[in-house]
């Protein structure tokens, strides 16, 4: 989708170039023109003039070693020297802020946004002053549900519903008993959702006892736990929606005086150094991957859609799946 003001940025660079060409040729050695030409041309490969392509990047928070990795690999993705001028905002997983920071990538004239949705709904009024402001979207990570229509030029991030079947589908074939309690991620999210969905029609709902959100962060998981420990004395296995959570379940679990991996076994999903370490040390016992490493993907899609290019509507991150098998060797090679 380009854009007028894509459209009329091009038309300005193309007289841009022809002016500097027309000023090289009248005189016999401008050196002013051509370093100016050359300034251009070496002012980073962002957009057709050469300039930086401006990005508005929402973040939605610092909840979990997930979204720092993924911070980090945005930031390394959208640098200069790759041609994007970045402003970055972390919402402190509070959708209200993500709306504001959006609205002032609108005020602030930016040429693509980016961001990751809190949760899955709540975003009609921002999407819509967003095209109407004719500034393109690269949905990153969560999903969104919305009323506006072809809100968003292509949406990157993992198949969170597979993710869910991959677990259940570890826990049917290692645990078919198991009485399961649920950790859920924050409610709403697509991750939480679709998680959620595919774990529960794959284990069968019959086989959980009880539910609850630890909003994906390593306290809440572990308040979350100690609460379920009470209500569900019988709860052999929990089923985490990220490691975070788990990791504060082992607290929880091994404060109550109960052995994480054994008397409780649990499924994660994210896959992190710390969750994959839990593995190591056989508190946990199975975590799907969800790799949070795809700047230069969203970087490459950035790009492609500032120029106007065909960009596919969606792209899935590939996710790996890890049982204690994993050696201690492996974790440390891990970059995240
Ligand atoms: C998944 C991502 C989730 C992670 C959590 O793509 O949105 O959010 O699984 C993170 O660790 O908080």
């Amino acid at each position: 989708m380009v854009s007028k003001k894509m459209r009329m940025r091009g038309v300005a660079a193309a007289v841009a170039v022809l002016a500097l060409g027309l000023a090289a040729c009248s005189s016999d050695s401008d050196d002013t023109a051509n370093d100016d030409t050359n300034a251009t041309q070496d002012s980073g490969d962002g957009g057709d003039s050469g300039e930086l392509i401006k990005v508005g990047f929402s973040q939605l928070g610092a909840e979990s070693g997930w979204r720092t990795a993924n911070t980090e690999s945005v930031k390394a993705s959208l640098t200069e020297e790759n041609g994007i001028d970045l402003t970055f905002v972390d919402a402190q997983q509070k959708q209200e802020n993500q709306i504001k920071a959006l609205r002032d990538f609108i005020d602030q004239g930016v040429d693509v946004i980016a961001f990751s949705p809190v949760v899955q709904t709540g975003w009609d009024e921002v999407l819509q002053e967003i095209q109407d402001a004719e500034i393109p979207v690269v949905l990153v990570d969560r999903t969104v549900d919305t009323t506006v229509t072809d809100p968003y030029a292509t949406w990157i991030g993992a198949d969170f519903k597979s993710e869910g079947v991959k677990a259940g589908e570890w826990v049917k074939e290692n645990y078919p008993d198991a009485k399961i309690f649920e950790l859920q991620g924050t409610l709403g999210s697509g991750a939480q959702v679709d998680r959620e969905a595919g774990f529960d029609e794959t284990v069968g709902a019959d086989k959980i006892l009880g539910k609850a959100s630890g909003n994906f962060t390593r306290a809440e998981g572990k308040a979350a736990m100690e609460a379920a420990l009470q209500a569900y004395p019988d709860m052999n296995l929990l089923f985490t929606h990220n490691d975070d959570m788990g990791l504060g379940a082992i607290e929880a679990i091994e404060a109550a005086g109960k052995v994480p991996g054994k008397d409780i076994v649990i499924v994660s999903v994210d896959g992190v150094r710390d969750g994959l370490q839990a593995l190591v040390d056989k508190k946990f016992n199975f975590v799907v991957e969800c790799n949070p490493v795809f700047g230069d993907q969203i970087l490459d899609a950035i790009k492609k859609v500032y120029a106007g290019e065909d960009v596919p509507k969606e792209t899935i991150v590939v996710d790996a799946t890890f049982d204690q098998t994993i050696t201690q060797e492996e974790v440390d090679a891990r970059p995240y």
